[in-house]
Order: C-alpha cells, then structure tokens, then sequence
C-alpha cells in the first residue's frame, strides 16, 4: 500500500492592488518575462508587461469561477460563434477589476501614461461586424450577471482586413493582430482535438451484436486550444473564450523532405493551417467556399467534443446533458453542430439515433440575426457529402423523421413540405442551415421584436407552422461598461455626479437622470462633455487624415459596415441635395455639419465599394468649394474597427439608422448612440422600434416607410422613375451625380448606381427620400433650439438602460438556457 499521503499544495497569496506594488511586479515582468531593461524597453514591451501583471489579478477568479461550477453542479452555457469582434481587451479588464487608478499611477511612477501604451494594444477583430460584436457584449454580460459560459470561437491569424483608402477606393490590406504576440491567451496543448473531413462510412457490427456507423475520414487535423479570460462587472466572475487554432497531425513528412522535396514536405502542415488563417470578409452574405464549410466544422466539432468530455468528467452519461448543457448556436454558422452532436453521441458514444435526436434537440438553442434570402446559408449537396458523408447521412435521418411527422401528424401539403425540407431541390440540391439548426433547437430567437415578429411570417412561416412554440425574442443590447463607461469617461463622471453610482451596476438607474434633462445647469454640463469628445474626434481626424473639423458644427455619424440595405447612399445623396439648397439659397441660416461616414465593405461587393468611392468623390468636391461657406463637411474616416468606434460615438450628435424598414435584423450601434447621449434619425427598423418605445417618440427623428409597407410597395409595383421626377431635390442630386458632377476623371462612374434606383429603387432609396430630407430639417429645427436639443439627447442618455446586453444576457438566461 502507497502510504505516502498527498502533500497539501498551499494556494499563491492573494496579489495586492497597490500601485507601488503593481510597478515592481511590472518591473519584473519586463525584466524576466520578456527580457527587457527597463531602460530600453520599447512602450509595446511596456504594454506586455503591464497586461502580464493584470492578467496575474484575473486569474484567482478565473479559477475560483470555474472550480465552482464543478463543485454546484451547475448549468453551463456554451456560445458557439464564428466571430468575436472583441477589439482591445486592457482597459476593458483593468476597468472591470476596479483597478484603472493604480495601473495608472503605478505606470505614472516607472514614467509611462497609461494611455500611450493601451492604445498599442491591437485589435482581436475577429468579426465582421454586428453579430460579432454582440458575441464579445454577451462575454462580457455573461460573467457579469454571473452566468457560467464559454464562448467558442476561430482564433484566426487574419482577422478582419485593415482598410486604406486609395484615390477614395477601398484597398483591403492584411490584418496581423498577432505580431508582438498575444499575452491575454493560454495555449491549452492538453485541450485538443482531432477532426476529420472527407473519406467514407463504414457500417459495422460490434462485439456485443450493435450496429455502428464509423466514419473513417481521409483528412485529419487537430484543433488546438487557446483560453482568454472574460472578466465581468467588478471582477464577479471569470468566463473562459475558447478559440480553436488547427494543427497538422504531423508538422513535417520527414520521408518528402528527405528526398529534396522540402515544399512538399510542408504542404500538409500548411493546409492544416490555412483552415485558421483568415476570417471571411464577408457580412450578411454567405461565404459558399469550400474552406468555410471546413471552418464551420471544425470549430463545431472541436467544441462538441470538448463540451462531452468536461459534461463526462463531472457525471456518469449523457442523458443529463440537456440539464447541465445549453449550447447557442450564434446563427447558422455553427449549425453542422446539430449533426456532429448526434454522431457523436450515436457513433462515438454509442447511444441510439431516438435518443441522440432528443438530446440534441433540448440541448440547442439558435439565434438568427437576418431575414435577408441571399443571406441564408446553404451548402451543395455533393460538396456537403464529399467533405462530411456521415454529416449527410444522419441529415437526411433527421429529414425524414421531421418530414414524416409534418405529413402524418399535421397533414401539411406538399409547398408546406418542402420549405420544411433540410434540402432545397428548387435548383441544384442544397442543405439549409437554417432549418437544421431550427429543428435542431428547442428555442429560435430574433434579435428584436419587429425581426421576431418578420421571421414568423417570412423565412421561417412553415417551420413555425409545425413547431409554434419554438420562436421567441431577445432584443439586443450592449455593454454599457465598454460603451459608457470605459469609452466617455466624461459623461460617466458626470452622471455619477448627478445621480450617484447605482447606474454602474443596474443601467435602468440611468431613469433618474431624466430629472436633470431639462434643467440648464446639466444642460450645460452635458454639453461640455459632448464638445471635448468632439474635440477629441476632431484631433484623431486631424492627425489621420489632415482635415479640420469645427466641434461646433453638428457632428452627423454613420458607421456600420457598407451595405445597401444600411443606405449610406441615401445619406450622400441627402448630403448631395443639401449642398444644392446651400449654394442656392445662401441667405438661410444653414445648421453647420460635419457628416462621418466608416466603414468597410465586403471585398467582393462592387455596389458597397462604389458607394465608398462616391462618398469620398462628393467629399472632396464640397470640402473644397469655397460657397459652401465650411456649412457642410463630409468625412470617410478610413479602417472603421472597435477602437475607433470608441470614439466616434461618444462624439455623436446625430446618429444615422436608416436602413430599409424590414431589413436590418436590430442594429446595435443605434443602442451605443443612444446611451451615449446623440439624437437618433432612422426608420422604424430592427430596435429603432423598440429606442422609440423606451425614450419616447419626442426623442428621436423616425421618418419613412414601414416593414409591411416596403412589402406592400415591392408587390404592388414600384415606380420610383415616378417617384424621382416628383422630387426636384431628388431628380437634380441623382442626376448630379449621374452625370458625374463629382467623377469628373470618369463620367460614367456611377451611372448604374444611379440607373438601379431609376429602375427598381430594391432598397427604397428613392421611395424615402423625400421624408429623409424633411426629417433632417427638422433635426435642424430641433439643433437651433439648444436646450430643446440637449432635453431630447440627455432624455436618450436616461432611457437606454433597457438596452444593456446584461438585461439581454438574463432574459436568455430564465427564459431559454435555464442557467444562472
Ligand atoms: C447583424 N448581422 C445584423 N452578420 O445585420 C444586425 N453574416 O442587424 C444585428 O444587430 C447584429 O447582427 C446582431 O444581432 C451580422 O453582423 C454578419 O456579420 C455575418 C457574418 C458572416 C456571415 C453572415
């Protein structure tokens, strides 16, 4: 018998906050952690130092958040997401642990500020746009209302491209977020998996007589685990981000290199690991490339099985899995997880197709972000069985138990049939995504009540036919550490001031500052705050691209990727028919402007390309024209990301969401506007609807046609030719711009950019432009009564608590995941 007892392995002392404390471990990492002599370290060595020690802090309550789920039994929540649009991560951590003052005094007393080196740290922008933003809010929120989550994600080495402009045209360039390394991840070597593709199924017999499907794939790679932490609200609880980096098997065939051939000999390795090399540029249209359906596997699988492997560890089997597991599926992306999870249960672990099937179903949940039809994804047939013939297999199975029930049970007709079918055969044989991961879910969500409501009657009509209890609600919302406090320092100070600090921890407490909205000693205040973060913009504009801006001018913000749904061609063209009314009536008294525009377009999009270069081409005409007396301004700030985000918002006074009425899923930056005190004109769209209900219609600028009635007019005939010549505005900007006013070097530039709203006008340019305009003198009327103006944005600031991705984060909570 062993008698040797097992030592007592004492924990590490609690670490102290003291600045004096924080600059000497800082010291010590810089020293020997990186290697450094203070004296010639670089401010990068500065930073890594700094995080090193910060990351030191997180990591007791990394370890205590997780031993306690182990030791309560309770429910986790898993996030499976293709994007976390994450940005940069120190203040972020620094701020949530309560510990801003002391890194920066500590940092003050080695000679180093604080916001010098945090503004070197890189951006994870591992996301296109919305819907990864919200994956990284809900990170955040997760561990803030307390809930025990993963996220799992890519951890791409190329994450979104870095934008230049180039003679005003788009140029993409690659993006390298890695290259002084990452100190906020954990390479977790023991954590990973292998995943196959291709190759073929075999059906055997096993010893005890049961018959088994074994999947034997020619393509193997490993997926490897790298962990951040996600500090919640005051350091509550740390969540794990787990992102998934692919491996070859073998790093070199040594039998190749051997025999001279040394580029074969990494052809492997290298194929391995394109897989998690770059993210897919593109937003609200599928990428229909081979290599994403591999991604979209790969992390699914790698997450599925270490998802089984931790519920294994703590109970005996998997029938408890529903209870102790939810999965969220962040669209469609990660829906061949609904098929991986019942072959893993059936052909790894061995339990029946009955019973897969019904633990797979109460253990997903999905969230759809978009009604747009091209942007449901679908997957060839064959290239769906080459790359995953079991996959194939067990979706057909699912199929026709589905199929069979809609038939017998409900006695559906054969239309019915057939937009319930996971295959399309309307054209060349497709897997929907969409519909596997809705009948692979016991709960499908819409992003906002109006989306939610649409996806009952559109995409999803007959699939809520059969299963009426399925579709619900969450509205979207933001952290409000991240887009109040640790982005407007200025405003939070001042809020506090007003109304003491509740607000920090419960976002609905901002009501009570709708008390002070119309007393002009806030006013005053509130204003102040709004003009140094326009300063502040106005510096960043400045140095990056050598235009003044006048703070005092009205600061006009659109910023969201470029889209033609988004309409920033109906902005332009907006700003197009202003310039005329100024030239032409200079005796008005013209509100000053400054319209900002960022953004990136998807590579492959033409028309969203074009409408950066047409932005840029009246910019310069009108930024140059000495009669426009500096009243208008027109700006495409280059390389839109998160971090620059963190500035433009606070320095809003406008903010423009006025995309087609039907068409934007929610939009989230109207949420970011809002909070921080800008007036919103936009469209009763997405979560415009429910910003209208919350701070009260005298509070934002909604102009232009509804969701049923854009669906009335595309039906009934459009004729926006009619539309055009009953808009002298209108027809006079359209055919400046035609006739290539603003493209004198190319004439013909925007010609059919022009042509498409003459002709069909898809997105309602035409259709709402008379009532944008309008709207837009209005929010000018409202501009020239100051205080009236500042009631209305201050009133904004205190109604926006709803919109907190903590409330979001709990109504998932109680309502779908049962966790928390
Ligand atoms: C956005 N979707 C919605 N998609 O457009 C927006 N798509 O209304 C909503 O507020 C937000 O999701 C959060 O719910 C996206 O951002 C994508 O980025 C995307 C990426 C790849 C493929 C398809």
């Amino acid at each position: 018998m062993n008698t040797v007892s097992k030592p007592i392995i004492p924990s590490p002392a609690p670490r102290s906050s003291r600045p004096e404390i924080l600059a000497e471990e800082i010291i010590e990492r810089l020293t020997y952690r990186i290697g450094k002599d203070a004296k010639v370290a670089k401010p990068h060595d500065w930073l890594t130092a700094t995080i090193l020690v910060v990351r030191d802090r997180i990591i007791d309550r990394w370890m205590a958040s997780t031993r306690e789920v182990y030791a309560t039994g309770a429910k986790r929540v898993y996030y499976l997401s293709l994007e976390f649009l994450i940005g940069r991560l120190m203040r972020d951590a620094v701020s949530n642990l309560g510990l801003m003052e002391e890194v920066r005094d500590a940092l003050a007393s080695l000679g180093v500020d604080v916001n010098v080196i945090a503004g070197l740290e890189p951006d994870a922008a591992l996301g296109n746009g919305g819907l990864g933003r919200l994956a990284a809010c809900f990170m955040e929120s997760m561990a803030t209302v307390d809930v025990p989550a993963y996220g799992y994600g890519i951890r791409y080495v190329h994450g979104l491209f870095r934008q230049q402009l180039a003679d005003g045209w788009q140029v993409e360039l690659p993006e390298n977020w890695l290259a002084h390394g990452n100190p906020w991840e954990f390479e977790r070597r023991e954590s990973s998996y292998e995943i196959g593709f291709g190759g073929a199924v075999e059906f055997i017999t096993t010893h005890d007589d049961q018959p088994r499907y074994v999947w034997k794939p020619a393509e193997r790679v490993i997926a490897a685990a790298f962990d951040t932490p996600a500090v919640g609200w005051r350091g509550k609880r740390v969540n794990t981000l787990r992102l998934w980096s692919a491996q070859p098997i073998d790093p070199i065939l040594l039998d190749a290199f051997n025999a001279g051939d040394h580029i074969g000999a990494l052809r492997e390795s290298n194929k391995a690991e394109s897989l998690t090399r770059v993210l897919y540029p593109a937003d609200a249209t599928p990428a229909g490339q081979e290599l994403r359906l591999r991604q979209e596997f790969f992390f699914s699988s790698a997450s599925l099985q270490d998802i089984l492997r931790r519920h294994l560890q703590q109970y005996d089997d998997f029938t408890s899995l529903p209870d102790k597991v939810a999965i969220q599926l962040n669209d469609t992306h990660p829906a061949v997880s609904v098929a991986e999870l019942v072959r893993l249960l059936c052909d790894v672990h061995g339990m029946d197709f009955d019973q897969a099937w019904e633990i797979t179903r109460h253990t997903f949940s999905y969230t759809n972000h978009t009604l747009l039809p091209e942007a449901l994804e679908s997957w060839a047939v064959p290239l769906f069985e080459r790359l995953l013939p079991r996959h194939m297999q067990i979706i057909y199975a699912i199929n026709a138990k589905i199929l069979i029930d809609a038939r017998k049970g409900k006695n559906f007709s054969d239309g019915e049939i057939r937009s319930i079918s996971l295959i399309d055969e309307s054209g060349d044989r497709r897997v929907r995504m969409g519909n596997l991961a809705f009948v692979g879910s016991h709960s499908i969500n819409g992003v906002s009540a109006l989306h939610t409501d649409l996806m009952k009657v559109t995409v999803f009509a007959d699939l809520h036919k059969l299963y009426p209890d399925r579709i619900n609600n969450k509205t979207n919302g933001i952290t409000p550490r991240r887009w109040l406090q640790q982005c407007n320092p200025g405003l939070t100070s001042l809020i506090r001031e007003a109304i003491g600090d509740e607000f920090l921890d419960d976002a609905e407490k901002l009501r009570a500052l709708d008390v002070h909205s119309s007393d002009p000693a806030f006013q005053q205040k509130f204003a102040a705050v709004k003009r140094a973060n326009k300063v502040a913009l106005s510096n960043l504009v400045a140095s990056r691209m050598g235009v003044k801006l006048d703070p005092s001018a009205m600061f006009d913000i659109q910023i969201k990727r470029i889209h033609e749904y988004k309409r920033q061609l109906l902005n332009i063209i907006e700003a197009v028919a202003l310039y005329d009314q100024i030239r032409s009536h200079p005796e008005l008294d013209w509100v000053p402007r400054v319209k900002l525009f960022a953004g990136k377009a998807a590579p492959s999009y033409y028309n969203a390309k074009l409408i950066i270069k047409l932005i840029n081409d009246v910019s310069r005409t009108i930024n140059n024209d000495p009669s426009v007396r500096g009243l208008l301004k027109i700006v495409f700030v280059p390389n839109y990301n998160v971090s620059l985000a963190e500035v433009m918002v606070p320095a809003a006074d406008l903010s423009e969401q006025i995309s087609t009425a039907g068409m934007e899923a929610s939009g989230t930056g109207n949420m970011k506007f809002g909070l921080n005190g800008a007036l919103t004109i936009g469209t009763l769209d997405g979560a415009n609807v429910e910003m209208r209900d919350n701070v009260g219609e005298d509070n934002i600028v909604i102009f232009g046609l509804k969701a049923d009635e854009v669906s009335k007019v595309r039906s009934d005939g459009h004729n926006p030719r009619a539309i055009i010549e009953g808009s002298r505005e209108l027809a006079q900007a359209l055919a400046a711009i035609g006739s290539g006013v603003f493209s004198p070097d190319d004439r013909n530039r925007y010609t059919a950019l022009i042509d498409g709203i003459y002709s069909h006008d898809w997105f309602m340019v035409a259709a709402d432009f008379d009532a944008y305009a309008q709207a837009q003198r209005e929010v000018d009327q409202i501009w020239t009564n100051q205080s009236a103006w500042y009631t209305k944005t201050i009133n904004n600031t205190a109604r926006m608590g709803w919109f907190s991705s903590d409330r979001t984060i709990r109504q998932y909570a109680d309502e779908i995941w049962r966790a928390g």
